[in-house]
């Protein structure tokens, strides 16, 4: 089920008016509205052509062998039998790396990672040699022949116990490190937030995790290396969300100027944030063809997948929050204990290492408000890089929405009044935070009254009193957040120095068909449609004329890729803007051939026309070909229909959503059943809305099965609880209801058609629902994720889990 809901703001530009209710067109619309995905049919068919599916002649296969243990000194490596396996090419240790300058490379932190180990390993699953050989099993079976031998060591698994004196210390690699301590960061103003908490009539606290989770993308990741031995050209073919990006590094690392890189993102099957990291494996790949002179192939297997790549959350939060008697919020405070495991490999804004955490004031009007991270080392994978959470504002909402819920229950009010009460009005926008987030756009109160009335909110809430009476768990969990997403600004954003804006090329055919070149890359969003209709709306092109390039550095230009849901925001941005331009000059094209000033032109329904004669006119498919030929052109005009756009975001947007879900709680077992999920989501201007509707389909799934189910635990030796899918549970269609969505439409009003991200706001936003309406069934105050049925029934009597450590 669907509810329209547009504002009757215009959007900005030539955006519409009105937004199609979703509705699959059979046929191909001009511009925005449901139509299929051009990319389907090819997928669907199995056409689909991934990293595992590409063999270049020659061709060998790397595997790596991985540490055992989550601490251990290596004592010796001898390599000497694997070498002697007939079909291995070469062995490569933390010993070769060394002798090439590359033992070590630089993360997207600021920090160094091992790619092969050389004194220590420091989390299980480790990565400490690299075979080559001439396929992937002899590669496998070499791994066994490799002798490493190891003297372990005491291990840091509860970050709680990092900073403790005497703990070891894990990163006796960097100079003079006597501890474990990555960094102290503080936001918001300390003395005005106390402040606020010493008047306030009530005061609410609580302590939650968010426990470590994996983003598990149905394909791993991997790479295949060819270094031309002849050009001297290296040609990565690589699961990555962000080429440009990657090939930058692979500049840094290797010496080698951008034009002796090319990286080339095949199809991507799923990447939620996995795939913006750099991993071992990619340079052990670069390396291997290096030392072989072919290209080498790697590509993990889903235990890799989740000991070793990124990981995302592992927050420990203290939050505090303060209200008036009468409930309106006043201040909220928290400290932060952030696990990033043994390398810093976060991915964070240089100058923010705790990301956007930041806007945990959230949705609410709350004028004082101040946190602390601090950052610590545990013997855990590296990474913290991304999973659907806009880095890290997926903790950020979980803290506010919980806090909020935690209040309303102290106090005995209704959770859904208390938001409502304090939600950030519509005249408030631009709305600053305490913080000094600029929200750009929202009618908050309407979006959460749209929520509770598809929920029949007094209803459901009369259903639960019922039940209750029964003995039956019932509950009702509503969750209200706002998403930051599209990063820049390139003023105050970067990773590694570069700075947000993304580049875009448009080039009309003669014939009037077009080619799109991005920087962003799409791994499962649907970018081939969506900005082939971007383009279709602004020039009158059919969507099925404008072929979308992404992936291949060499025929791309420049920009930061696709990661916190910014495709939309900047690359958006950055495709209506070259259309535009396209559009200009295709105006003094029409108006030479027209014989008319370009001030007589309109442009209409994807044509111009000479004002008050509609008979005169031309689209754009007629000017390209006149653009291409012998016409007379204005002194100073260019032939041709094609231009480039860089786009430098002023501000990021602001999605928001309200969520609600109602779960039934077996009493007997703890089991957990999601029965209904609403959420209604206000992503601007939706250019596709069927896609936006798959993207919130998607992350309440995810949300779902954080909030119940995922979750990677460890021993207290640090041996990974959750290796595979037998111990990671995923979510699929069995525990997820028949989504309920609604809309409403509040246009940006800094991007040029008023769009905004959507691709994690689900994610983002469905946790805490979910959590939210567990506890309220139980009637307990807090409990952390994930709430299985194990948990719910000990929560249930007054003894919940560490979830984070292993389950007793
Ligand atoms: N869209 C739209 N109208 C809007 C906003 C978005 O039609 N107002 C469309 C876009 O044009 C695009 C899709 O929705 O086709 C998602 O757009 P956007 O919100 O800009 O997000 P990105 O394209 O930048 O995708 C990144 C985002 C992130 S960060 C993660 S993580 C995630 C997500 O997308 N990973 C995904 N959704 C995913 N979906 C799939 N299938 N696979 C992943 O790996
Ligand atoms: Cu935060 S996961 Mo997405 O940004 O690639």
């Amino acid at each position: 089920m669907t509810t329209t809901d547009t504002t009757g703001v215009d959007a900005p530009g030539t955006a519409p008016t009105e937004v199609a209710p979703t509705q699959v067109c059979a046929s191909t619309p001009m511009g925005y509205g449901s139509m299929r995905r051009k990319e389907d049919a090819r997928f669907i068919r199995g056409q689909g052509r991934y990293l595992d599916d590409i063999a270049l002649p020659g061709m060998l296969h790397g595997a790596i062998l991985r540490s055992p243990f989550a601490h251990a000194r290596i004592v010796s490596i001898d390599t000497s039998a694997a070498e002697a396996h007939p079909k291995v090419k070469a062995v490569i240790t933390g010993e070769t790396l060394a002798g090439l300058g590359l033992a070590w490379m630089p993360t997207l932190s600021h920090d160094v990672q091992a790619v092969l180990a050389t004194d220590k390993v420091r989390f299980q699953g480790q990565e400490v040699a690299f075979v080559v050989a001439e396929d992937r099993y002899a590669a496998r079976d070499a791994l066994g022949l490799i002798e490493v031998d190891y003297e372990p060591l005491d291990a840091v698994i509860d970050a709680r116990t990092a900073l403790d004196e005497g703990a070891p210390v894990i990163r006796d690699d960097l100079d003079g490190r006597t501890d474990n301590h990555i960094f102290d960061w503080e936001a918001g103003d300390a003395a005005a937030t106390d402040d606020v908490f010493a008047r306030a009539d009530v005061v609410a606290e609580c302590d939650m995790l968010y426990p470590r989770v994996h983003p598990a993308p149905m394909e791993t990741c991997g790479s295949i290396a060819s270094m031309d031995p002849v050009t001297g050209k290296l040609v990565v073919y690589t699961t990555t969300q962000a080429p440009h990006a990657h090939r930058t590094v692979y500049a840094l690392v290797a010496g080698l100027p951008e034009h002796k890189i090319q990286i080339i993102a095949p199809d991507i099957g799923g990447g939620f944030g996995n795939k913006v990291g750099i991993y071992p494996g990619y340079v052990c790949a670069v390396v291997g063809t290096i030392v072989t002179g072919v290209p080498v192939k790697w590509v993990e297997d889903r235990s890799e997948n989740l000991m070793a790549t990124s990981f995302a959350r592992d927050y420990h939060m203290r939050g505090e929050i303060a209200s008036t008697k009468d409930g309106k919020l006043l201040g909220v405070r928290v400290k932060v204990l952030a696990d990033h495991g043994a390398f810093n490999g976060t991915a964070q804004p240089s100058k923010m290492p705790a990301g956007l955490f930041h806007v945990f004031s959230g949705s609410y009007d709350i004028a004082a408000a101040h946190c602390q991270v601090t950052g610590v080392y545990t013997n855990k994978a590296p990474g913290g890089v991304a999973y659907a959470c806009s880095f890290r504002i997926t903790e950020a909402v979980y803290l506010i929405e919980r806090l909020v819920d935690v209040l309303a229950r102290d106090q005995g009010w209704d959770p859904a009044e208390l938001r409502m009460k304090n939600l950030v009005q519509p005249e408030q926008f631009p709305y600053t935070t305490a913080l000094g987030w600029e929200y750009d756009s929202g009618d908050y109160p309407r979006t959460l009254q749209k929520a509770l009335d598809i929920a029949g909110y007094a209803e459901l809430r009369r259903e639960q009193a019922e039940k209750r009476e029964r003995g039956e768990l019932m509950g009702i969990g509503i969750s209200f957040f706002t998403e930051a997403v599209g990063a820049g600004p390139r003023k105050t954003m970067d990773i590694l120095g570069l700075g947000m804006a993304d580049g875009a090329e448009l080039r009309v055919h003669p014939t009037g068909k077009a080619v799109l070149r991005l920087s962003c890359m799409s791994q499962g969003q649907g970018h081939s449609t969506t900005f082939a209709q971007i383009v279709a709306q602004e020039l009158g092109i059919s969507p099925d004329d404008i072929e979308v390039v992404q992936g291949d550095t060499d025929q791309t230009p420049f920009g930061l890729g696709t990661y916190a849901s910014r495709s939309t925001p900047v690359s958006g941005a950055a495709t209506v803007m070259v259309a535009r331009k396209v559009r200009e000059r295709a105006k003094i094209v029409a108006a030479a051939m027209l014989e008319v000033s370009p001030d007589d032109l309109e442009w209409e329904k994807g044509r111009f026309q000479v004002a008050g004669d509609p008979s005169a006119s031309a689209a754009i498919a007629d000017i390209a070909m006149a653009a291409h030929s012998d016409l007379e052109l204005p002194d100073g005009v260019e032939g041709h229909l094609d231009a480039t756009c860089v786009y430098n975001p002023p501000n990021l947007t602001y999605p928001c959503g309200a969520y609600i879900c109602v779960v039934d709680v077996d009493a007997g077992t703890g089991q957990v059943k999601v029965r209904r999920f609403i959420a209604v989501d206000d992503c601007g201007v939706r250019i596709n809305p069927m896609i936006v509707e798959g993207q919130v389909h998607g992350g309440l799934a995810d949300g779902v099965g954080m909030a119940l189910m995922q979750l990677m635990a460890f021993d207290s030796d640090g041996n990974h609880l959750g290796a595979s899918f037998m111990d990671y549970l995923l979510p699929t269609a069995m525990e997820c209801p028949s989504w309920e969505l609604g809309e409403t439409v509040t246009p940006s009003p800094h991007h040029p058609i008023g769009a905004k991200g959507v691709g994690e706001s689900a994610t983002v936003g469905s946790p805490p629902a979910v959590v939210n309406a567990v506890l309220d069934a139980i009637g307990v105050r807090h409990a952390d994720m994930p709430l299985t049925p194990a948990h719910v029934w000990r929560a249930m009597r007054g003894d919940p889990i560490r979830t984070d450590l292993a389950i007793d």
